[in-house]
């Protein structure tokens, strides 16, 4: 297989990497980064502790130079999700930034500095020479290039084994639908342990030879200042264009800055027809969908030479094959944007499979087809319209999967709780809600909602707390004594 990254092993001198006032050139990444690969090299498994800082980038890209696949860490991931995540992906070493102070499980092990400070002079010059930037071969196209740890309806987070195949194709299926090349200049300010953030949003400027602006933390202020000062393209969750149509009304820089870029992207989740429809108003502008999945990195999108459709998430990518099936497995022919099926797809972009969960592996797939769990239907012109989902169990909110099952196990651990169960009620802001449903213990003494959601984040990521707390005298259940989620809303 070709380099992951060529502009790398090119030295170009273009920026590809800006983190606030820090910043590499391509030539620089590969100075750096080639130096920690050299250090890495040989590791059977790293994690890199992924803040939203240039040293994770740096981290990462030193990892799948070196051929050592990478675990990156939430570090808002509480203690029961981190021992498990570290226990399961055993990594031999951490990267992270200088000072930054690691829990105890990660502590123990090995650790090196992602720090670049040390790397250029005031100027940007680079201090010191690396040693050379690629391994002597590139790795198998098989090859892990990530693990990525995602939510289930239950049990603890899996984790995603995308070979450096899949991540190559998926990027060069967007370069094709997105026109996207070394001239563009991304901004986000999506987290780096998620394949949107960090492969599509990182990664994919650098396979690209472009760059990326990272904002550390998602602002609207942020945004306009970088799409009016060079930067092209936008990706974010559709929480953040909410927050843009919110402040669209009473910013016209921002408008204006929207307006001047090349390609607005929105993914994740869906984006409401209302914010689409208020980003348009406000600035001439249509956001584009793409559809995407950890296991299957990305699947559709509304291409950048096609008509843009509110609702829609586009058409499969290049090399994806997808299609319906009805609730008997039978695929359904039908384009007639109203017959609705599950999707499945197979392509280069499939992940290799679920780290030590061969059973898991086997139930996600049907004759060699990945079973996504989205209901959708097609257009007559083959666009597709996600409908909903299968398991009423997984909530998004703000972007993020959240498995229902995950935060009841930890909510019922709790004292003051006798039953719990967990859905999610629509949000305007971030999609999904976390709502606890609680049975307290005592009914004349419940626990806080703060205390509960305090309670959960010590265990789990911070954005599986639940957003609202609500008390019963008991949850309400079937003969099987089965909690009916339907009759709480969920
Ligand atoms: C949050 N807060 C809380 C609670 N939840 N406080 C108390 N109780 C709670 N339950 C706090 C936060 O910690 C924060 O405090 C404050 O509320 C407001 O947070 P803010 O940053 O404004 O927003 P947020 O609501 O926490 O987050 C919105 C977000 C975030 C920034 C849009 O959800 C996000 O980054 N989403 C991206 C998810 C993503 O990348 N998904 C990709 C996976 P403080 O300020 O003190 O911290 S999906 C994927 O990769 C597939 C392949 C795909 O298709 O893309
Ligand atoms: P994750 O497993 O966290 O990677 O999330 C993948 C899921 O996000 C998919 O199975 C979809 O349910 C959802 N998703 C991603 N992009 C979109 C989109 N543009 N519209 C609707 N749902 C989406």
């Amino acid at each position: 297989m070709s380099p992951l990254f060529p502009a790398l092993a090119a030295g170009s001198t273009r920026p590809a990497l800006q983190f606030g006032d820090q910043a590499l050139s391509h030539a620089e990444l590969a100075t750096v980064a080639g130096a920690l690969a050299a250090r890495i090299a040989g590791a059977p498994r790293v994690a890199v502790w992924a803040t939203p800082t240039l040293g994770t980038a740096v981290g990462v890209v030193a990892a799948l130079l070196a051929g050592v696949p990478v675990v990156p860490v939430n570090p808002k991931t509480g203690e029961r999700e981190l021992t498990h995540i570290v226990t399961d992906s055993s990594p031999a070493l951490v990267l992270a930034e200088r000072g930054v102070e690691l829990p105890p499980i990660l502590a123990e092990l090995a650790r090196l500095d992602t720090d670049v400070n040390h790397v250029t002079d005031a100027t940007g010059v680079p201090r010191e020479t690396g040693p050379a930037t690629a391994p002597p071969t590139e790795p198998s196209p098989e090859a892990p290039a990530l693990i990525v740890y995602t939510s289930g309806t239950t049990g603890p987070p899996k984790g995603v084994v995308l070979p450096r195949r899949a991540v190559a194709a998926t990027l060069d299926a967007l370069e094709d639908a997105w026109q996207w090349s070394e001239a563009d200049v991304l901004v986000h300010a999506l987290p780096l342990f998620h394949v949107h953030g960090l492969i599509l949003g990182i990664l994919g400027p650098l396979r690209r030879g472009g760059s990326v602006r990272h904002l550390g933390r998602f602002a609207t202020d942020g945004v306009a200042r970088e799409l009016s000062s060079g930067a092209t393209m936008l990706f974010g969750v559709p929480t953040m264009y909410h927050r843009i149509a919110e402040a669209l009304a009473d910013d016209p820089a921002l408008a204006k800055a929207l307006t001047g870029a090349r390609l607005l992207v929105s993914g994740s989740a869906a984006l409401p027809v209302h914010d689409h429809e208020r980003i348009a108003a406000a600035t001439g502008r249509r956001v584009i969908e793409r559809y995407g999945m950890t296991e299957t990195l990305m699947n559709t999108s509304v291409r950048a030479d096609g008509e843009p459709r509110a609702g829609t998430v586009g058409v499969p990518l290049a090399g994806v094959a997808l299609r319906l099936v009805d609730e008997t497995g039978a695929e359904i022919a039908a384009y007639d944007g109203d017959t609705v099926g599950e999707i499945q797809v197979r392509g280069p972009n499939l992940f290799t499979e679920y780290l030590n969960r061969p059973d898991a592996t086997d139930a996600a797939f049907d004759d060699g087809w990945f079973r996504t769990g989205d209901m959708a239907i097609r257009d007559p012109d083959g666009y597709v319209r996600i409908v909903g989902r299968k398991a009423t169990d997984l909530i998004k909110s703000g972007g993020y999967k959240i498995g229902a099952g995950e935060i009841e196990n930890v909510l019922l651990e709790h004292p003051g709780v006798r039953e719990a169960a967990v859905t999610g009620e629509p949000d305007e802001d971030l999609g999904e809600r976390i709502v606890a449903w609680i049975v307290p213990a005592q009914a004349d003494a419940p626990p806080s909602a703060e205390e509960l959601a305090a309670h959960v984040g010590a265990q789990l990521a911070s954005h599986k707390r639940p957003r609202t707390v609500r008390y019963l005298d008991a949850l309400p259940r079937n003969d099987m004594g089965k909690i009916m989620k339907r009759a709480l809303g969920g």
